[in-house]
């Protein structure tokens, strides 16, 4: 090991002092009276990094080097959701008191100012992405080595700002300010074959192969991001690809004397990694996502192999030292990449690259949804990869002749297993593709595998149950309580000790006993209280709207979607204005209902709701009488740093999804662990969130899954719904009237036509039991001390749903993997 002078290393204030000033100098070429705020965050990043080094490299040299042994996971993901690395880096690596301290030394005593300077890395849309950070923060704490692989895009998520109450998206131009957490690795590049066509040949053996005469090919690069465990030895990385323009191509060659068109060229190269897509789009296939999708396993499955040989262990057993995760279907044509690799590459058998594919990729389910299934146009498909389309043929050949054997005669079966969709215009089935090519498919919630065995993927239930697992997802406490909620965190510790944070399924229960000693709960409360007025202050700043930090801040925030009701609980907002403004408001409990989240650039109903919102915002705020006891916010551009002020300051969680869509939700954990109570339907977690919390502590309405089905199947009618509830139709009536929206009576009456007539998510059906269950959280609020046990119970018993929990359970049952113990390196 190379010795670092203390400058680079130290983790006492003095040393991380000097190495501030001297990287303000030395990388940034700034003396301290000349730097600006945003030099100051770049050398405390800087300084923060290279705190990580050693055990960066000590990490990645055990997935290097010849003689160890272990077996490293490689989490391939489109989107990572990571959000902002600095505090969390001070939280893992413990040096947050330290850096303040030496802040203060070098004139700067405003952390929380330098970490607002972040410019977060929004390079997911919301759950998948954020579950994939939650799980690399997991995973190096719990010292298994892994490489989260990725896209490196040049603009993330868009931001959202909120004009005339319409969402308009603006680009995220997150690298603008540098990156100071990346490091590049120029030397690590693969080339990525598109287009063109194949053609046989024989080899020097004499045998039939084929080659994939491409029709470009591009280059990627490799930028690492150091992901360091809490408090462990082990820094695991991030690494995600940015697309080049191939060193390999000829531009003379190519076009002659046409030096434009070769620039064009290399555009359309870099075109590949340059902007995150919605993954909720309700919107057919883009050859671009494709190729981004493809671009980024190629590069991953190439370095994996490159990995491998590096540590001198033959291809065949691949297997033994890589178990790859596939984030849903996103990356699944790794199933046929890594076979054309072996196969067309490295001149493997095709049984035995199979039983590698198989033994390496386990794939992970995350919506049950049908618009969101992955299917891609075979002519779309065809080309951009030729080869890959021969590949799939030749394994769902092979699969349904092995089909066909265990199960004679059942055509239906069979075209029902096939990887082709040959229904009204061919499709490649990408969610069979990706079971097909694995030995382990999971939900992410019980409720939500269950349903995915009984629906979605029933037929591969039935002839290979043995695949089929369930982990329930779960959120990294580092970032959702220490990080998020400094106060709160504090007083666990000091009341049980300072072990929760590394074994939270089994530390945070010791809370429990103290629900109901007067004097935790006054600390409770009043943790709470400051973490609202935090919020409160937010809002104002934000969006000028002052609330009552008193009132119960009641929380909904998550991507726009019809399938989560936010119009649910806009149905309940104005049905309580019409109420409140009939009769005296003095007996209400005082209410803030805040929203955030955003929506698909071409979701236009989606787009709808976030205008609805704030239209009945807008009419409640300014209501003399109303406005005393409800207030409405819509705050703009939820997204992960935002979101450390909001979970933090919640009474209430809104999880109010149709029965059997939500496929899990991870908001619903961040809540409850930062001590709200959650009134919410029996889908996704909620399930097991309120069976760990106690049913009394959980406010629970709504139909359930199998009666959502039933009622579908039976023929449901909406508007004899509409017809027979007077104040549902009066919240209605209202919408339609043009009340919220200057008379325009067109403005929502897609909406509203939508509800009478389809209601596919079942609003109508439950809002009765919706407002119902509304009440009992006001009565139940009415009692502080009453609510404050329950909120200290919902937080004191959400410890499994430590992410620490789920990687466990994906390493014992999934990747076969284990911890390499700090004495193995
Ligand atoms: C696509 C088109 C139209 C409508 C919806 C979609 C769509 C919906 C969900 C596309 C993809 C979707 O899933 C991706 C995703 O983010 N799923 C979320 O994954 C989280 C982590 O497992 C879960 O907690 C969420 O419940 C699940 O929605």
């Amino acid at each position: 090991p190379i010795a670092l002078t203390n400058v680079r290393t130290g983790l006492g204030a003095d040393a991380i002092a000097t190495a501030l000033i001297e990287n303000l100098y030395c990388l940034l070429g700034k003396l301290p009276q000349h730097a600006t705020r945003n030099d100051w965050y770049m050398c405390l990043a800087y300084t923060v990094r290279d705190r990580m080094m050693e055990r960066y490299v000590a990490t990645l040299a055990s997935i290097t080097e010849t003689n160890t042994a272990a077996k490293a996971v490689a989490y391939l993901s489109a989107e990572f959701l990571t959000g902002p690395h600095l505090g969390n880096s001070l939280v893992n690596l413990g040096i947050w008191q330290a850096v303040e301290e030496a802040l203060s030394r070098v004139g700067q005593d405003d952390l929380s100012s330098l970490l607002d300077q972040e410019e977060e890395p929004g390079l997911g849309n919301g759950g998948l992405g954020r579950l994939a950070a939650c799980y690399m923060d997991s995973l190096a704490t719990l010292n298994v080595p892994a490489i989260g692989y990725g896209i490196r895009y040049e603009f993330g998520i868009f931001d959202q700002a909120i004009r005339d109450g319409w969402q308009v998206e603006l680009t995220d131009k997150w690298l603008r300010f540098g990156n100071p957490w990346e490091i590049v690795r120029s030397e690590i590049t693969f080339d990525v074959k598109l287009g063109g066509r194949t053609e046989p040949y024989y080899d020097e053996a004499g045998r039939y192969r084929m080659r994939w005469l491409s029709e470009k090919v591009v280059k990627g690069v490799a930028y690492d991001t150091p992901v360091p465990g809490y408090r462990v030895p082990t820094t695991n990385l991030l690494r995600l690809w940015k697309a080049e323009a191939a060193e390999s191509f000829d531009f003379e060659a190519f076009n002659v004397g046409d030096y434009y068109r070769a620039v064009d060229e290399k555009i359309a190269s870099e075109t590949i990694s340059k902007v995150l897509y919605p993954n909720d789009e309700p919107e057919a296939g883009k050859q671009l996502r494709l190729a981004q999708q493809y671009f980024f396993v190629s590069c991953s499955l190439q370095d994996m192999i490159r990995l491998l040989i590096m540590r001198g262990k033959p291809l065949d057993e691949f297997h033994s030292y890589w178990a790859a995760q596939l984030n849903d279907t996103h990356p699944s044509i790794a199933v046929a990449e890594l076979m054309r690799l072996l196969v067309d590459e490295h001149a493997m058998e095709w049984d035995q690259a199979w039983a590698i594919t198989q033994q390496t990729c386990g794939y992970t389910n995350h919506t049950l949804l049908a618009e969101a299934l992955e299917r891609w146009p075979l002519p779309l498909f065809a080309r951009l990869l030729p080869r890959h389309l021969e590949i799939i043929y030749e394994i769902n050949r092979r699969f349904l002749n092995d089909i066909r054997l265990r199960y004679p005669g059942d055509d239906q079966l069979l075209q029902r297993l096939s990887l082709i969709d040959e229904a009204g215009g061919k499709h490649m089935r990408m969610a069979h593709l990706a079971s097909v090519g694995s030995h382990a498919i999971n939900g992410v919630a019980a409720l939500h595998t269950e349903l995915l065995k009984q629906t979605l993927l029933s037929d591969f239930h039935r002839v290979a149950p043995e695949k089929f697992f369930n982990v329930t997802n779960g959120v990294t406490p580092r970032r959702w309580i220490a990080l998020s909620n400094p106060n709160l965190s504090a007083l666990i510790t000091r009341k049980i000790g300072d072990r929760w944070l590394a074994d939270l399924e089994h530390e945070l229960e010791h809370l429990e006993p103290l629900a109901i000693d007067g004097d935790f709960q006054k600390e409770w409360q009043a943790i709470k209280a400051d973490n609202k007025r935090v919020l409160a202050g937010l809002i104002k700043e934000r969006t000028g709207i002052i609330i009552e930090p008193h009132s119960l801040f009641d929380i909904q925030v998550k991507r726009l979607h019809e399938y989560k009701r936010q119009h649910l609980n806009v149905l309940y907002l104005v049905t309580l204005f019409n109420k409140l403004r009939r009769v005296s408001s003095a007996a209400e409990i005082p209410r803030t209902v805040i929203f955030g989240g955003k929506a698909a650039p071409g979701y236009r109903m989606a787009k709808l709701i976030i205008k609805l919102i704030n239209s009945v915002a807008a009419a409640i705020n300014q209501d003399p009488v109303v406005s005393q006891v409800l207030k409405v916010v819509f705050l703009p551009d939820f997204n992960v740093k935002t979101s450390h002020h909001v979970y933090p300051a919640a009474d209430l969680s809104e999880q109010i999804s149709t029965a059997g869509k939500e496929a899990s939700g991870t908001g619903n954990m961040k809540f409850a662990m930062n001590g709200a109570l959650t009134i919410g339907t029996l889908d996704g977690a909620n399930v097991e969130i309120r069976d760990a919390v106690g049913h009394e502590n959980f406010f629970l309405f709504g139909l359930t899954a199998a009666e959502v089905e039933r009622l579908k199947a039976e023929a449901y009618t909406p508007r004899s719904i509409y017809d027979s509830n007077a104040e549902l139709r009066e919240a209605i009536d209202l919408i339609s009237s043009g009340f919220f929206s200057n008379g325009d009576r067109g403005l929502f009456q897609s909406l509203v036509e939508s509800l009478i007539t389809r209601d596919d998510y079942m609003l109508l059906a439950d809002y009765q039991a919706y407002v119902e269950c509304q009440q009992r959280v006001s009565q139940a609020y009415s009692d502080q001390n009453a609510w404050t046990r329950m909120s200290i119970l919902n937080c004191a018993r959400v410890g499994r749903f430590s992410s620490d929990r789920s990687i466990r359970e994906y390493c014992r049952d999934i990747w076969n993997v284990r911890p390499i113990v700090p004495d193995e390196r």
